[in-house]
């Protein structure tokens, strides 16, 4: 059993607590933020996600998880703290500069300091170790240093973290071990170990790959729009290739992983990382473009002034998660061009954005068009009879290839899906 404190208490930081809390550890969560620490010292939840209730309840009850918003000495210290992109798209690593200083006080010799947090590769070295050196170890010889990413996603967060392979990176053999050691309480995947640098490049790499792959896929969508095809289609007939895995185009690229991450690994050499960049701005023009295509839409239909239904506001399908979120990249350029919308998401219950509703038949009354903007599992059992009962026009736009077109056009509506321009 050891003693873990876990600095930074979000979509991971939480959850990995409560991991290693339910498999025999003493955890403390530490949190800058009061409001988090109360509630969760009431057992009361700031995130959505699923049996992560039940599992907090048990833990703390247990006297396993503790919260407050200092560190404690401990064998183990976690860092999973955010790290945003700034405006000029560099890391923003003030989290994890401030969450290493907050535990140089109560570090000693033999302990295991971690970082989750996704990073630019060479953080550890140049950033972590730095201010671990302000405390009077020597840091290389008396702790043990690694990095170790996350690569969840949320919705799954409890299986992945179990079941995914692990990357372990350590600023030496012993240190990777050890942090082998401790994750095999509870992880059951495959574990990789290496360097802390090559393991903060690995998980960049991972969504970049992500990303310039979407980014791909959309200019497929692009050049679909104007040669009469169907790009949803021909990326299917493609992925049966053996060795070819082409992703799927949308209305930009959102969450905080594979919007982000790219910029970290463009940073280190932005005048190598052309390609990495290029796929950046096509995944965030996209949203220009979708309305680009509802003006067009509106425009074949001669309505002057459309009224727009946006159903979508999460970043990604049947999460309440908006960060970065495409969907507000288009509402801020319906605004920008004086098109009137409503936007409604079922997994967003409080109203967050203008021009947001809390129910369906708001987001659709008297609307010419509703668009599809997240792949949420509940628009597809929508039945297009009661929702054109609602609309003043019957439009479809698909930017997710989500509705079963047959249906809709059965009941009225004109389907148009964003890449989509066959038999049109
Ligand atoms: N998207 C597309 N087309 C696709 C896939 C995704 O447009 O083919 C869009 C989604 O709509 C969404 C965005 O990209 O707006 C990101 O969606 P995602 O599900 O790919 O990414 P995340 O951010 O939810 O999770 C990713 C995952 N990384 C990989 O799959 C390599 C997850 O495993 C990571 O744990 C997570 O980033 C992270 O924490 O980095």
């Amino acid at each position: 059993m050891k003693k873990i404190c876990v600095i930074g208490l979000g979509y991971i930081g939480l959850p990995t607590s409560i991991m290693f809390a339910k498999n025999g550890h003493e955890v403390h969560g530490m949190d800058v933020n009061k409001k988090v620490i109360e509630k969760l010292s009431n057992k009361e939840l700031h995130i959505e996600e699923p049996g992560i209730q039940e599992a907090l309840n048990e833990v703390v009850d247990a006297g396993n998880l503790t919260f407050s918003t200092e560190p404690v000495e401990a064998d183990v210290f976690i860092i999973a703290v955010p790290t945003p992109v700034a405006e000029d798209k560099t890391a923003n690593l003030d989290y994890v500069r401030s969450g290493t200083k907050s535990i140089v006080p109560f570090i000693k010799k033999g302990d295991l300091v971690i970082l989750e947090s996704t990073v630019p590769p060479r953080t550890v070295e140049d950033v972590m170790m730095p201010i671990l050196k302000e405390s009077s170890l020597d840091v290389e010889k008396d702790l043990y240093i690694s990095h170790s990413p996350e690569r969840v996603i949320p919705g799954k967060i409890f299986q992945e973290l179990e079941g995914n392979d692990r990357i372990v990176g350590g600023i030496n053999q012993e240190s990777s071990e050890q942090t082998k050691k401790l994750y095999q309480s509870f992880v059951k995947g495959n574990f990789h170990l290496t360097d802390a640098t090559t393991a903060e490049m690995v998980k960049v790499i991972e969504n970049t790959y992500r990303d310039v792959n979407i980014a791909f896929a959309n200019e497929l969508a692009k050049i679909s729009d104007q040669i009469g095809v169907n790009a949803w289609e021909a990326i299917k007939l493609a992925n049966y290739h053996p060795r070819v895995n082409i992703h799927q185009p949308g209305p930009g690229v959102g969450g905080h992983c594979i919007a982000v991450d790219p910029w970290f690994l463009a940073e280190l050499q932005p005048e190598v990382a052309k390609m990495i960049t290029l796929a950046r701005h096509t995944n965030d023009e996209m949203p220009a473009y979708a309305v680009e295509r509802i003006q067009k839409i509106a425009r074949e239909n001669n309505i002057d002034n459309p009224v727009v239904a946006l159903l979508g506001l999460s970043y990604k399908g049947n999460v309440d998660d908006m960060r970065e979120s495409p969907s507000l990249k288009i509402m801020e350029q319906l605004n920008k061009d004086g098109i009137s919308y409503t936007a409604y998401d079922p997994h967003i219950k409080d109203i967050r954005v203008p021009h947001q509703v809390v129910t369906l038949e708001e987001a659709l009354d008297q609307a010419d068009m509703v668009v599809i903007l997240t792949d949420h599992r509940v628009f597809k059992e929508y039945q297009p009879e009661q929702i054109a009962s609602l609309m003043k026009n019957k439009i479809v736009f698909d930017t997710k290839n989500l509705l079963e077109e047959d249906k809709w056009r059965e009941s009225g509506f004109e389907f148009i899906r964003l890449g989509d321009t066959k038999n049109r």
